[in-house]
């Protein structure tokens, strides 16, 4: 039995299902549904070439682990069905997403006892941070492809991260690595003002270093 009343993440037809997918209102305080979906980044869309591209993990990990785009496609596969909700108060509901869970790439290292945080790399120094229990929630994955097509340059693609228990700015796109840490760091819309967590059921919008009214 489930003695904390964490919500589970469980399996239908061979899909992970969020839990937040199964709440009986699916929109979080402050959100509107949205039926398009946003484009919504900092910077531009960086060019993908297959034959320099890696994805690394390092930090404190045991020891580095590397792969390029081949070797990430050959690893085994999931599927995530699951919701998305963007801080500036849009929610895409029934995100399908396909691609490598996090806790199959990271069986790849041995993470060190200290860790308690990561920093997901993307293209151009973008970063975002977050606590690792979230991070390795069954339901996270490196995604390739959103609603049976591949993702679209401008929503992520070659590899984009989903954490659909957090607000969508953690679900970096374009994304190149992560880096293990004992301490947390902001990442880029976190240096800004933005939650250092995110947990749209209780609006961790904005943290404290946010700018001054
Ligand atoms: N590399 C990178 N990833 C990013 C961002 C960014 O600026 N750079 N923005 C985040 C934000 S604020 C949101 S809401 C989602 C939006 O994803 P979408 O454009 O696919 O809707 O991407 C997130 N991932
Ligand atoms: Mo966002």
């Amino acid at each position: 039995m489930n003695m904390d009343d964490t919500p589970q993440v469980t399996t239908e037809d061979g899909v992970l299902v969020s839990p937040d997918t199964k709440r009986t209102n699916r929109i979080p305080p402050g959100q509107v549904q949205t039926r398009r979906w946003p484009v919504l980044h900092a910077g531009s869309v960086p060019s993908f070439n297959p034959a320099t591209w890696d994805f690394r993990l390092f930090g404190l990990v045991e020891q580095e682990w590397r792969c390029t785009y081949n070797e990430l496609l050959a690893l085994p596969q999931v599927k995530v069905k699951s919701d998305f909700h963007c801080v500036t108060t849009w929610s895409l509901l029934d995100c399908l997403w396909e691609g490598v869970s996090v806790r199959e790439i990271v069986s790849h290292v041995t993470i060190r006892p200290e860790v308690r945080f990561v920093l997901v790399h993307s293209e151009e120094g973008w970063t975002t941070n977050m606590p690792l229990a979230d991070f390795l929630e069954a339901d996270c994955l490196f995604a390739w492809k959103h609603n049976g097509k591949a993702l679209t340059p401008d929503h992520g693609y070659p590899l984009r991260l989903v954490v659909p228990r957090l607000y969508a700015w953690k679900s970096a796109k374009w994304v190149r690595g992560v880096e293990f840490l004992e301490k947390d760091e902001p990442g880029f819309w976190e240096s800004g003002g933005y939650h250092m967590r995110g947990d749209p059921w209780t609006e961790e919008r904005y943290g404290w270093s946010g700018p001054a009214e």
